[in-house]
């Protein structure tokens, strides 16, 4: 039988209950500059993140697992896997965000994806964190929108961003995660933050569009627990010095 264990996840609860705020470093497998790598890790190790998220919306590279075992060998922080689908899986991550897009109405990323990753993940040791991603309006398509084919939630409608986190933990999710797209030109709205922080219980996720350290402290203030930073780390490996 499949041993459960959950330092990732127990880590998160225990930060929340601490207010201790948290901060992801996204990098899509694409993007990576394999001669820059070992200066990158560098700067991830001087950086005030907690964690490293894997993945993106459509990974073609076929290096996920070099790339985690490379990243692993100079860097402690827990990976995550945060996968556009099954194929983005690495058994050298120590856990997944197992996503289901629920502010959307495509099966696909609702649960056919899940269906074709779960014997994949049965067989795996990865930490299986069921989190409720939700797509808000980040004032131009992004990736995710396109390539889930669903529209993202209105920016002004706070109750059925609400409402639709409220069901995602109703349904056993362990995490929210509040998405305005990678590279979004308007990060999720800090009242939809605050509204979804006091209206759930699981720690909430928070990522799309953030750019600076301002926007980092406004988000962690409005009651994400976690904060994903990709594209502004990705231009300038220097962004938190
Ligand atoms: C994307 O939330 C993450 O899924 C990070 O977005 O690339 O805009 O930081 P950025």
């Amino acid at each position: 039988m499949r041993l459960q264990v959950h330092p990732i996840y127990d880590e998160i609860l225990t930060a929340k209950a601490q207010s201790r705020k948290l901060l992801a470093i996204l990098l899509d497998p694409d993007k990576i500059v394999w001669e820059s790598l070992d200066q990158m890790i560098a700067k991830i190790n001087l950086s005030p993140a907690t964690h490293i998220l894997i993945g993106g919306s459509h990974v073609t590279s076929n290096d996920i697992d070099k790339l985690i075992s490379e990243i692993k060998k100079g860097c402690r922080l827990p990976i995550v896997l945060f996968p556009g689908n099954p194929s983005q899986i690495s058994h050298e991550a120590d856990g997944i965000l197992f996503l289901s897009l629920i502010s959307g109405r495509n099966p696909d990323f609702l649960i056919e994806h899940q269906v074709k990753a779960a014997p994949i993940l049965k067989k795996s040791r990865l930490e299986i964190i069921p989190t409720g991603y939700i797509l808000i309006e980040g004032g131009n398509p992004t990736a995710v929108e396109k390539v889930s084919q669903t529209k993202p939630l209105s920016r002004t409608n706070i109750e059925k961003v609400v409402a639709t986190a409220q069901a995602g933990e109703m349904l056993g999710k362990k995490l929210i995660y509040l998405e305005a797209g990678s590279g979004a030109d308007l990060a999720v709205p800090l009242e939809i933050i605050t509204a979804v922080s006091k209206n759930t219980d699981v720690p909430l996720i928070v990522g799309g569009g953030i750019r600076n350290k301002t926007g980092i402290q406004a988000a962690h203030d409005s009651g994400a627990d976690l904060v994903v930073i990709g594209t502004a780390f990705e231009n300038d490996m220097h962004f938190f010095e």
